[in-house]
């Protein structure tokens, strides 16, 4: 196959560093931006794309996933792609079967249901093996982006998969998993360093592959009170920034790392002293609070409210507007505070794009 003769090395030059400038807290000459789930229904080249085919098979095949991360940039200026890929593919690799029901969303046929499960689980997994399809998508596309802007990979967190196994699927309240936080708390640690160890291999394996940032979405943080995020989530996201950060140092390589905790806003303080470059935030935190809670240790991304853009383009600006006003355009990458929704508008998202570039000018002009 042809894709296996494109290697990691060789990659066009970067021309718009914008994005990995603000992870890293420099200066640049316009606020960056992207969106998460940019490669998403909401484009009908996607949609068209994807049309009849399953979900995860598409996720397998590299030229797939390298032309659904390329339709946004082709069609808005963002200053990031992120690879089209899903957190799901973790569990997979572990051994487990997973599904996409169109209308229901990922579906487990069997998840875990007690501590004794986790012996079906693969316990050492061969990320080049089983998640090489991903590792080729991320070369693949890095070549394809012609340097246009840099590429970012990503993972679920520990406490977000692990979710996921033992719900089988979506949940409002995540009474299964937390169950096994309250009831078997010894296996959900096993479970969740099992889950740890694969996400560092897998980051460190896009990173070779050519990603140039990575994101670690704990997606559901928001079910977690304090006390259970410090002890099931917290450490394994320190250990996984702190493990990644450590090997890529050996080689001389330094990757932008963003954690987004979706609505663990109680963990601000201490996800901004985590190892994280950056810290992703959902919408129901004011962005001054945020960086005040954050006393400039970290970037910040984020976090306009996705419904927002069901708004007049008018009024897109002026949310915009105040958001870069509070966030500052320094050390700051604007995003929405989660995913764009399939009924949503491209051309308000250009329109998003558009005045985060124009406001985010004026203010660095002045
Ligand atoms: O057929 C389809 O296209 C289904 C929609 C879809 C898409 C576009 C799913 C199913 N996954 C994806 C791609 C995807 N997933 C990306 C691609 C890159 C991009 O952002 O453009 C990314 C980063 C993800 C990550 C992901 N998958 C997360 C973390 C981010 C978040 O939204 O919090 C989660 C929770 C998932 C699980 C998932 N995959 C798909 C759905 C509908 C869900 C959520 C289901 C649920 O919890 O109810």
């Amino acid at each position: 196959e042809k894709v296996d003769l494109i290697l990691p090395k060789d990659f066009p030059t970067l021309k718009n560093d914008a994005f990995l400038c603000a992870c890293r807290g420099q200066e640049t000459s316009h606020v960056p931006v992207w969106c998460m789930r940019q490669a998403g229904r909401y484009l009908p080249e996607f949609r068209e794309s994807r049309a009849g085919k399953d979900f995860f098979d598409t996720c397998r095949s590299p030229e797939a996933c390298c032309e659904l991360t390329l339709q946004p940039i082709r069609r808005f200026p963002f200053d990031a792609a992120i690879i089209f890929s899903d957190i799901l593919v973790i569990p997979q690799a572990m051994g487990m079967d997973v599904q996409m029901l169109s209308g229901k969303g990922p579906t487990f046929p069997e998840p875990l249901k007690e501590p004794e499960d986790l012996l079906l689980l693969q316990p050492k997994v061969d990320v080049n093996k089983e998640l090489g399809y991903v590792f080729k998508a991320i070369t693949l596309t890095r070549h394809k982006l012609e340097g246009k802007v840099p590429l970012i990979g990503f993972t679920g967190a520990p406490w977000t998969l692990m979710a996921y196994m033992i719900e089988g699927g979506g949940s409002t309240t995540h009474s299964k998993a937390k169950r096994w936080l309250y009831r078997h708390s010894e296996a959900s640690h096993k479970l969740l360093r099992m889950l740890t160890d694969v996400i560092v291999d897998y980051l460190l394996g896009q990173v070779a592959a050519g990603a140039q940032a990575l994101q670690v979405f704990e997606s559901h943080a928001g079910c977690l009170g304090p006390v259970e995020f410090k002890e099931f989530s917290l450490p394994y996201l320190r250990d996984i920034a702190r493990r990644v950060k450590d090997q890529l140092k050996e080689s001389g390589q330094d990757v932008p790392m963003i954690v987004f905790a979706k609505d663990g806003h109680y963990g601000l303080e201490d996800l901004s002293q985590s190892y994280y470059d950056v810290v992703g935030l959902d919408w129901t935190i004011d962005p001054r609070s945020a960086r005040e809670r954050t006393g400039g240790k970290v970037s910040l991304q984020g976090n306009m409210d996705p419904c927002a853009l069901y708004a007049p383009k008018e009024r897109i600006s002026e949310i915009v507007k105040r958001m870069l006003e509070g966030f500052g355009t320094r050390g700051y990458i604007a995003n929405l505070g989660h995913g764009l929704y399939p009924d949503m508008d491209p051309e308000n998202v250009g329109a998003f794009v558009e005045a985060v570039h124009t406001h985010s000018r004026n203010i660095l002009n002045h």
